[in-house]
């Protein structure tokens, strides 16, 4: 049977496409595949459609970016695979800069993004140059190198599929974190600020959107967001789905 292209199904197998080309020309790593499968379960559970859950947690991420004195936006294999001309439109209209930090980090794969980036428009991408150098106090992993001039200086990071020793270090650091993380259990997702538990790629157009809209409103304050309750709700969605699936 032929998926017509707008079902849910067709739209997450053209997602799964865009990762493998990913990873095929040299952006994504073998553990992105994997990270990318653990998100599709989630997807599948959340009925791969944007929650109202979501929605307020792109809400308050999209007030949090467009009022931040120093945002950025931090970028790793998968994000730039799914999402590259996404993460460019976001970073013009917030006022953000690009900076390029990988996990499994090696300049070919840096170089790579960056090239992707720049041909969906970026004109300067952090991340790249060893002079330019820091690092996130109390924290192991390559990820802990950071620019000056990006993460190191940020107020606000918006850190998609992130992994969870650093999302706490760069909490302790003084940084307000957002991040896109469809396991609302991982513990990225329950020590940033803001979790939006959707797929990035969904997500981040409705980002682009509401962001748009806040740049043209005055006094614009702050929202309070219970992040926890918000990952509470989106728990409640996934179970709802299963004992519907299992009743149906
Ligand atoms: O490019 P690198 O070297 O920086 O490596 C990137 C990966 C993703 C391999 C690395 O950060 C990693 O191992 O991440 P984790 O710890 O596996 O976390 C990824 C999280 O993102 C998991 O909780 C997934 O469920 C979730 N996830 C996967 N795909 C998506 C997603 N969340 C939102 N949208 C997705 N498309």
């Amino acid at each position: 049977m032929l998926i017509p292209k707008s079902h849910p199904r067709a739209v997450s197998l053209h997602i799964r496409e865009k990762l493998v080309q990913g990873y095929r020309s040299g952006l994504v790593v073998e553990e992105g595949l994997m990270a990318h499968g653990r998100g599709e379960t989630f997807d599948y559970l959340i009925g791969e459609k944007t929650s109202k859950n979501a929605l307020k947690a792109i809400k308050a991420a999209a007030k949090t970016l467009v009022l931040a004195k120093y945002p950025v936006i931090s970028v790793n294999g998968n994000f730039a695979a799914l999402c590259p001309k996404e993460i460019v439109n976001l970073a013009k209209i917030v006022g953000a800069k690009i900076e390029i930090n990988l996990f499994y980090v090696t300049e070919k794969r840096k170089r790579a993004i960056a090239n992707l980036l720049r041909k969906n428009g970026a004109k300067k991408i952090l991340g790249l140059d060893p002079r330019s150098s820091r690092k996130i106090p109390k924290l192991d992993s390559a990820r802990r190198v950071v620019d000056k001039n990006g993460i190191f200086s940020a107020d606000v990071v918006l850190v998609p599929l992130e992994d969870g020793d650093r999302t706490l270090a760069m909490k302790k650091f003084g940084k307000k974190v957002i991040t896109f993380d469809l396991n609302p259990l991982s513990r990225t997702a329950q020590s940033a600020d803001i979790t939006i538990v959707d797929n990035v790629i969904r997500g981040m157009r409705i980002l682009i959107d509401i962001s748009k809209k806040l740049t043209k409103k005055k006094n614009l304050k702050p929202d309070r967001f219970d992040n926890k309750k918000n990952l509470a709700e989106a728990i409640l969605v996934m179970k709802n789905n299963l004992w519907r699936k299992a009743h149906a």
